[in-house]
Protein backbone atom coordinates (compact mmCIF):
# COMPACT_ATOMS: atom_id res chain seq x y z
CA UNK A 1 0.00 0.00 0.00
CA UNK A 2 1.28 3.55 -0.78
CA UNK A 3 0.65 6.09 1.85
CA UNK A 4 -1.50 9.19 1.08
CA UNK A 5 0.35 12.04 -0.29
CA UNK A 6 0.80 15.19 1.91
CA UNK A 7 -1.16 17.61 0.30
CA UNK A 8 -1.96 20.77 2.29
CA UNK A 9 -0.10 23.36 4.59
CA UNK A 10 -2.55 24.61 7.13
CA UNK A 11 -1.43 27.70 9.17
CA UNK A 12 -2.66 27.76 12.78
CA UNK A 13 -1.37 31.15 14.74
CA UNK A 14 1.98 31.07 13.73
CA UNK A 15 2.08 27.38 13.50
CA UNK A 16 2.90 25.51 10.31
CA UNK A 17 1.35 22.01 9.93
CA UNK A 18 1.27 19.56 6.60
CA UNK A 19 -1.29 17.26 6.79
CA UNK A 20 -3.32 14.86 4.26
CA UNK A 21 -6.41 16.92 3.69
CA UNK A 22 -6.47 20.64 3.91
CA UNK A 23 -10.81 20.37 5.58
CA UNK A 24 -8.97 19.11 8.76
CA UNK A 25 -6.92 21.99 9.24
CA UNK A 26 -9.89 23.89 11.29
CA UNK A 27 -9.01 20.74 13.81
CA UNK A 28 -5.59 22.42 14.63
CA UNK A 29 -7.05 25.34 16.03
CA UNK A 30 -9.43 22.88 18.44
CA UNK A 31 -6.76 21.39 19.52
CA UNK A 32 -5.21 24.26 20.94
CA UNK A 33 -8.06 25.67 22.24
CA UNK A 34 -8.82 22.32 24.47
CA UNK A 35 -5.16 21.53 24.92
CA UNK A 36 -5.44 24.84 26.44
CA UNK A 37 -8.77 25.54 28.40
CA UNK A 38 -10.02 21.61 28.79
CA UNK A 39 -7.08 19.63 29.61
CA UNK A 40 -4.99 22.07 31.65
CA UNK A 41 -1.99 21.88 29.23
CA UNK A 42 -2.28 18.86 27.41
CA UNK A 43 -2.55 16.79 31.02
CA UNK A 44 -3.98 12.90 31.46
CA UNK A 45 -6.20 14.14 34.29
CA UNK A 46 -9.95 13.69 35.12
CA UNK A 47 -10.73 15.51 32.43
CA UNK A 48 -9.42 13.38 29.96
CA UNK A 49 -9.62 10.69 31.82
CA UNK A 50 -13.65 11.77 31.36
CA UNK A 51 -13.42 12.50 27.31
CA UNK A 52 -11.66 9.56 27.04
CA UNK A 53 -15.07 7.56 28.83
CA UNK A 54 -17.05 9.72 26.65
CA UNK A 55 -16.31 8.24 23.49
CA UNK A 56 -17.41 5.36 25.48
CA UNK A 57 -21.09 6.49 26.38
CA UNK A 58 -21.73 8.16 23.20
CA UNK A 59 -20.60 5.32 20.98
CA UNK A 60 -21.64 1.91 22.56
CA UNK A 61 -25.47 3.61 22.70
CA UNK A 62 -26.66 2.14 19.75
CA UNK A 63 -28.29 -1.25 18.97
CA UNK A 64 -29.01 -3.74 16.11
CA UNK A 65 -32.14 -5.47 18.02
CA UNK A 66 -33.98 -2.39 18.59
CA UNK A 67 -33.38 -1.55 15.22
CA UNK A 68 -34.33 -5.18 14.22
CA UNK A 69 -37.91 -4.54 15.97
CA UNK A 70 -38.47 -1.17 13.74
CA UNK A 71 -37.40 1.42 16.87
CA UNK A 72 -34.60 4.02 16.96
CA UNK A 73 -31.57 2.56 18.29
CA UNK A 74 -29.54 5.24 18.68
CA UNK A 75 -27.24 6.53 16.53
CA UNK A 76 -23.29 5.84 18.10
CA UNK A 77 -20.51 7.88 17.90
CA UNK A 78 -22.80 10.75 16.65
CA UNK A 79 -22.22 12.81 19.19
CA UNK A 80 -26.29 12.47 21.18
CA UNK A 81 -24.20 13.04 24.39
CA UNK A 82 -23.81 16.50 23.80
CA UNK A 83 -26.45 17.16 21.38
CA UNK A 84 -29.56 15.90 23.74
CA UNK A 85 -27.28 16.17 26.55
CA UNK A 86 -30.47 17.07 28.75
CA UNK A 87 -31.98 13.69 28.24
CA UNK A 88 -28.92 12.06 28.04
CA UNK A 89 -27.08 12.45 31.16
CA UNK A 90 -30.17 11.84 33.19
CA UNK A 91 -29.72 8.15 31.66
CA UNK A 92 -28.47 5.81 35.14
CA UNK A 93 -25.67 4.64 33.50
CA UNK A 94 -24.57 7.86 32.66
CA UNK A 95 -24.14 9.21 36.14
CA UNK A 96 -20.89 11.57 36.45
CA UNK A 97 -21.10 12.66 32.65
CA UNK A 98 -22.62 15.68 32.93
CA UNK A 99 -19.36 17.80 34.36
CA UNK A 100 -17.57 16.71 31.14
CA UNK A 101 -20.37 17.03 29.19
CA UNK A 102 -21.08 20.16 29.81
CA UNK A 103 -17.80 21.22 29.74
CA UNK A 104 -17.58 20.02 26.11
CA UNK A 105 -20.40 21.51 24.89
CA UNK A 106 -19.19 25.15 24.28
CA UNK A 107 -16.16 23.44 22.47
CA UNK A 108 -17.89 22.50 19.85
CA UNK A 109 -19.99 25.12 19.47
CA UNK A 110 -17.46 27.84 19.53
CA UNK A 111 -15.83 25.53 17.16
CA UNK A 112 -18.84 25.07 14.54
CA UNK A 113 -18.07 21.11 14.02
CA UNK A 114 -20.31 18.12 14.90
CA UNK A 115 -20.70 17.06 18.45
CA UNK A 116 -19.92 13.33 16.89
CA UNK A 117 -16.52 14.81 15.78
CA UNK A 118 -15.84 17.36 18.69
CA UNK A 119 -16.72 13.82 21.00
CA UNK A 120 -14.34 11.66 19.16
CA UNK A 121 -11.87 14.39 18.61
CA UNK A 122 -11.42 15.09 22.63
CA UNK A 123 -11.47 11.23 23.33
CA UNK A 124 -8.21 11.17 20.85
CA UNK A 125 -6.49 13.98 22.23
CA UNK A 126 -7.07 12.86 25.52
CA UNK A 127 -5.75 9.59 24.29
CA UNK A 128 -2.41 10.97 23.59
CA UNK A 129 -2.06 13.50 26.65
CA UNK A 130 -1.68 10.12 28.42
CA UNK A 131 2.03 9.10 28.45
CA UNK A 132 2.23 5.01 26.97
CA UNK A 133 -1.02 5.51 25.50
CA UNK A 134 -1.40 3.57 21.63
CA UNK A 135 -1.02 6.87 18.63
CA UNK A 136 -4.90 7.24 17.98
CA UNK A 137 -6.92 7.60 14.83
CA UNK A 138 -9.31 10.34 14.03
CA UNK A 139 -11.53 10.51 11.28
CA UNK A 140 -14.01 13.84 10.57
CA UNK A 141 -17.29 14.34 9.51
CA UNK A 142 -19.95 12.67 11.00
CA UNK A 143 -23.51 14.15 10.76
CA UNK A 144 -25.43 15.37 14.05
CA UNK A 145 -27.29 13.19 15.75
CA UNK A 146 -30.91 13.04 14.56
CA UNK A 147 -32.37 12.08 18.27
CA UNK A 148 -31.17 11.08 21.73
CA UNK A 149 -29.81 7.12 22.34
CA UNK A 150 -32.43 5.26 23.95
CA UNK A 151 -31.54 4.33 27.87
CA UNK A 152 -30.30 1.05 28.91
CA UNK A 153 -27.77 1.15 26.59
CA UNK A 154 -24.63 1.86 28.21
CA UNK A 155 -22.80 -1.30 30.84
CA UNK A 156 -23.21 -0.75 34.08
CA UNK A 157 -20.48 -1.68 36.77
CA UNK A 158 -22.92 -4.38 38.34
CA UNK A 159 -23.67 -6.44 35.15
CA UNK A 160 -22.72 -9.62 34.70
CA UNK A 161 -19.94 -10.48 31.85
CA UNK A 162 -23.08 -11.91 29.77
CA UNK A 163 -25.14 -9.20 30.05
CA UNK A 164 -21.76 -7.30 29.06
CA UNK A 165 -20.88 -9.44 26.23
CA UNK A 166 -24.47 -9.18 24.93
CA UNK A 167 -24.72 -5.36 24.79
CA UNK A 168 -21.21 -4.98 23.40
CA UNK A 169 -22.58 -7.39 20.58
CA UNK A 170 -25.08 -5.67 19.68
CA UNK A 171 -23.86 -2.37 19.71
CA UNK A 172 -21.35 -3.24 16.69
CA UNK A 173 -20.44 -7.04 17.18
CA UNK A 174 -17.93 -6.40 19.60
CA UNK A 175 -16.09 -10.00 21.05
CA UNK A 176 -14.52 -11.31 24.24
CA UNK A 177 -11.29 -10.28 23.54
CA UNK A 178 -12.92 -6.37 22.28
CA UNK A 179 -14.43 -6.05 25.82
CA UNK A 180 -11.68 -7.03 27.54
CA UNK A 181 -8.99 -4.41 25.09
CA UNK A 182 -11.75 -1.56 25.75
CA UNK A 183 -11.17 -2.33 29.14
CA UNK A 184 -7.72 -0.81 29.22
CA UNK A 185 -9.23 2.83 29.36
CA UNK A 186 -10.05 2.16 32.84
CA UNK A 187 -5.94 1.96 33.47
CA UNK A 188 -6.44 6.32 33.22
CA UNK A 189 -9.54 6.15 34.75
CA UNK A 190 -11.09 7.16 38.83
CA UNK A 191 -14.57 6.83 39.67
CA UNK A 192 -16.19 9.98 41.65
CA UNK A 193 -20.02 8.33 41.73
CA UNK A 194 -19.56 5.19 42.77
CA UNK A 195 -18.22 5.96 46.30
CA UNK A 196 -19.57 9.26 45.92
CA UNK A 197 -18.87 10.68 49.09
CA UNK A 198 -15.27 10.20 47.92
CA UNK A 199 -14.34 11.16 44.58
CA UNK A 200 -11.52 10.10 42.65
CA UNK A 201 -10.54 6.40 43.19
CA UNK A 202 -8.57 5.28 40.48
CA UNK A 203 -8.78 1.54 39.29
CA UNK A 204 -4.75 1.17 39.27
CA UNK A 205 -2.27 2.81 40.68
CA UNK A 206 -0.94 4.77 37.95
CA UNK A 207 -3.97 7.04 36.50
CA UNK A 208 -2.18 9.20 34.81
CA UNK A 209 -0.12 6.57 32.80
CA UNK A 210 -1.13 4.44 30.10
CA UNK A 211 -0.15 0.91 31.45
CA UNK A 212 -0.96 -2.15 32.08
CA UNK A 213 -1.60 -2.09 35.97
CA UNK A 214 -5.07 -2.38 35.91
CA UNK A 215 -4.69 -5.99 34.49
CA UNK A 216 -2.11 -6.51 37.11
CA UNK A 217 -3.93 -4.91 39.95
CA UNK A 218 -7.49 -6.00 39.01
CA UNK A 219 -5.70 -9.79 39.38
CA UNK A 220 -5.00 -9.35 42.98
CA UNK A 221 -6.93 -10.26 45.75
CA UNK A 222 -9.04 -7.95 47.12
CA UNK A 223 -8.32 -6.91 50.87
CA UNK A 224 -10.25 -3.48 51.42
CA UNK A 225 -12.21 -0.84 50.24
CA UNK A 226 -10.71 2.48 49.48
CA UNK A 227 -13.54 4.58 51.41
CA UNK A 228 -17.24 3.32 53.31
CA UNK A 229 -16.78 0.96 50.45
CA UNK A 230 -19.37 -2.14 49.39
CA UNK A 231 -20.86 0.32 46.72
CA UNK A 232 -23.28 -1.12 43.77
CA UNK A 233 -20.96 -1.86 41.56
CA UNK A 234 -18.09 -2.33 43.52
CA UNK A 235 -15.42 -5.02 44.82
CA UNK A 236 -12.82 -5.02 47.66
CA UNK A 237 -9.31 -3.54 45.80
CA UNK A 238 -6.13 -5.05 46.68
CA UNK A 239 -4.50 -2.02 47.69
CA UNK A 240 -5.74 1.43 49.98
CA UNK A 241 -6.91 3.88 48.08
CA UNK A 242 -7.98 2.19 45.12
CA UNK A 243 -11.52 0.44 44.09
CA UNK A 244 -12.05 -2.12 41.69
CA UNK A 245 -15.36 -2.07 40.04
CA UNK A 246 -17.19 -5.46 40.08
CA UNK A 247 -17.08 -5.61 36.34
CA UNK A 248 -13.41 -5.04 35.87
CA UNK A 249 -13.53 -7.94 38.70
CA UNK A 250 -15.38 -10.11 36.54
CA UNK A 251 -13.77 -9.89 33.07
CA UNK A 252 -10.59 -10.76 34.66
CA UNK A 253 -11.90 -13.97 35.94
CA UNK A 254 -13.70 -15.33 33.56
CA UNK A 255 -12.89 -17.87 31.28
CA UNK A 256 -13.96 -16.81 28.28
CA UNK A 257 -12.01 -13.07 29.13
CA UNK A 258 -9.21 -14.05 31.82
CA UNK A 259 -6.67 -15.07 29.49
CA UNK A 260 -7.19 -12.08 27.41
CA UNK A 261 -7.03 -9.48 30.02
CA UNK A 262 -3.85 -11.35 31.78
CA UNK A 263 -2.52 -11.24 28.16
CA UNK A 264 -1.91 -7.40 28.53
CA UNK A 265 0.49 -8.19 31.88
CA UNK A 266 4.01 -7.07 30.62
CA UNK A 267 3.21 -6.76 26.68
CA UNK A 268 2.45 -3.07 26.25
CA UNK A 269 3.04 -3.56 22.25
CA UNK A 270 -0.21 -5.87 22.62
CA UNK A 271 -1.78 -3.27 24.68
CA UNK A 272 -1.13 -0.65 22.62
CA UNK A 273 -2.52 -2.34 19.15
CA UNK A 274 -5.68 -4.06 20.46
CA UNK A 275 -6.92 -0.45 22.58
CA UNK A 276 -5.94 1.35 19.71
CA UNK A 277 -7.68 -1.16 17.24
CA UNK A 278 -11.12 -0.94 19.35
CA UNK A 279 -11.01 2.56 20.42
CA UNK A 280 -10.97 3.70 17.07
CA UNK A 281 -14.04 1.39 16.33
CA UNK A 282 -15.80 2.48 18.96
CA UNK A 283 -15.30 6.21 17.18
CA UNK A 284 -17.07 4.33 14.19
CA UNK A 285 -20.07 3.27 15.60
CA UNK A 286 -23.18 3.81 13.34
CA UNK A 287 -21.00 6.47 11.10
CA UNK A 288 -20.26 4.83 7.70
CA UNK A 289 -16.22 5.16 7.63
CA UNK A 290 -15.73 5.63 3.96
CA UNK A 291 -18.22 9.14 3.99
CA UNK A 292 -15.44 10.26 6.72
CA UNK A 293 -12.12 11.94 6.54
CA UNK A 294 -8.81 10.80 8.17
CA UNK A 295 -7.41 13.64 10.25
CA UNK A 296 -4.88 11.31 12.20
CA UNK A 297 -2.12 13.73 11.50
CA UNK A 298 -3.88 16.60 13.60
CA UNK A 299 -4.28 14.56 16.72
CA UNK A 300 -0.60 14.77 18.86
CA UNK A 301 2.73 12.73 18.93
CA UNK A 302 0.91 10.08 22.15
CA UNK A 303 2.93 11.05 24.98
CA UNK A 304 5.80 8.39 25.45
CA UNK A 305 5.94 6.46 28.74
CA UNK A 306 7.28 8.12 31.94
CA UNK A 307 11.13 6.99 32.41
CA UNK A 308 11.17 5.80 36.01
CA UNK A 309 12.92 2.99 35.94
CA UNK A 310 10.18 0.61 36.65
CA UNK A 311 9.77 -2.58 34.44
CA UNK A 312 6.44 -2.07 32.12
CA UNK A 313 4.38 -4.33 34.49
CA UNK A 314 5.22 -4.80 38.42
CA UNK A 315 3.59 -6.12 41.41
CA UNK A 316 3.00 -3.20 43.73
CA UNK A 317 5.11 -2.84 47.11
CA UNK A 318 4.12 -5.28 49.63
CA UNK A 319 2.20 -7.73 46.33
CA UNK A 320 3.63 -10.66 44.61
CA UNK A 321 2.74 -13.89 43.27
CA UNK A 322 0.71 -15.11 45.94
CA UNK A 323 -1.85 -12.74 45.72
CA UNK A 324 -3.19 -13.29 42.21
CA UNK A 325 -6.14 -15.11 41.86
CA UNK A 326 -4.80 -16.92 38.55
CA UNK A 327 -7.99 -17.26 36.30
CA UNK A 328 -6.09 -17.85 32.73
CA UNK A 329 -6.21 -21.83 32.69
CA UNK A 330 -4.09 -21.85 29.81
CA UNK A 331 -0.97 -19.95 30.57
CA UNK A 332 0.23 -19.07 33.97
CA UNK A 333 0.41 -15.29 35.55
CA UNK A 334 3.53 -13.91 34.81
CA UNK A 335 6.25 -13.26 36.98
CA UNK A 336 6.98 -9.93 37.82
CA UNK A 337 9.59 -7.62 40.17
CA UNK A 338 8.00 -6.00 43.60
CA UNK A 339 8.34 -2.67 43.90
CA UNK A 340 10.83 -1.98 46.69
CA UNK A 341 9.20 -0.66 50.38
CA UNK A 342 6.15 -0.44 52.13
CA UNK A 343 2.51 -0.49 50.81
CA UNK A 344 1.86 2.41 49.49
CA UNK A 345 -1.30 4.17 49.53
CA UNK A 346 -3.10 5.25 46.05
CA UNK A 347 -3.39 8.93 45.85
CA UNK A 348 -7.55 10.60 44.35
CA UNK A 349 -7.13 12.03 40.96
CA UNK A 350 -7.65 15.71 41.88
CA UNK A 351 -10.82 17.29 40.38
CA UNK A 352 -10.19 19.61 37.48
CA UNK A 353 -7.34 17.96 36.36
FE1 LIG B 1 -15.60 2.71 32.27
C1 LIG B 1 -15.05 5.13 34.69
C2 LIG B 1 -17.98 1.28 34.29
C3 LIG B 1 -16.13 0.30 29.90
C4 LIG B 1 -13.56 4.42 30.12
N1 LIG B 1 -16.37 3.14 34.11
C5 LIG B 1 -16.02 4.18 34.92
C6 LIG B 1 -16.82 4.14 36.10
C7 LIG B 1 -17.65 3.08 35.99
C8 LIG B 1 -17.35 2.44 34.74
C9 LIG B 1 -18.69 2.63 37.00
C10 LIG B 1 -16.74 5.12 37.28
C11 LIG B 1 -17.63 6.33 37.01
C12 LIG B 1 -17.57 7.31 38.17
O1 LIG B 1 -17.18 8.45 37.96
O2 LIG B 1 -17.88 6.92 39.31
N2 LIG B 1 -16.81 1.09 32.12
C13 LIG B 1 -17.70 0.64 33.06
C14 LIG B 1 -18.32 -0.57 32.60
C15 LIG B 1 -17.79 -0.83 31.37
C16 LIG B 1 -16.85 0.22 31.07
C17 LIG B 1 -19.32 -1.38 33.37
C18 LIG B 1 -18.12 -1.95 30.40
C19 LIG B 1 -17.68 -3.23 30.78
N3 LIG B 1 -14.99 2.44 30.35
C20 LIG B 1 -15.34 1.40 29.55
C21 LIG B 1 -14.78 1.59 28.24
C22 LIG B 1 -14.09 2.77 28.27
C23 LIG B 1 -14.21 3.28 29.62
C24 LIG B 1 -14.94 0.63 27.09
C25 LIG B 1 -13.35 3.46 27.19
C26 LIG B 1 -12.96 2.99 26.05
N4 LIG B 1 -14.51 4.44 32.39
C27 LIG B 1 -13.65 4.89 31.41
C28 LIG B 1 -12.86 5.97 31.94
C29 LIG B 1 -13.31 6.19 33.24
C30 LIG B 1 -14.34 5.21 33.49
C31 LIG B 1 -11.75 6.68 31.22
C32 LIG B 1 -12.78 7.21 34.27
C33 LIG B 1 -13.51 8.52 34.23
C34 LIG B 1 -12.90 9.47 35.27
O3 LIG B 1 -11.74 9.27 35.69
O4 LIG B 1 -13.60 10.39 35.67
CA1 LIG C 1 -2.38 3.20 34.80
Amino acid sequence: ATLPEKRAMCLNGLQLHEVAHASCCKWFDVLNDIQTNLFHGGKCGADAHESIRLVFHDAIARSSLLESLGVFGGGGADGSVLTFAANETMYPANLGTADIVHAQIPFATNHGVSTGDFVAFAGAVALANCPGAPQPAFLAGRPPPTQAAPDNLVPEPFHTVDQMLERIADAGNFTAADLTAMLAAHTVAAADDVEDDNPGLPFDSSPGVFDAQLFVEVQLHGVQFPGPGNRVGEVMAPMPGELRLQSDSLVARDPRTACDWQSFVGNQAKLRADFADVFRRLTLLGQDASTLVDCSDVIPRAKASPNTGKPFSYFPAGKGMADVEQACAATPFPSLVTLPGPEQSVPPVPLNS
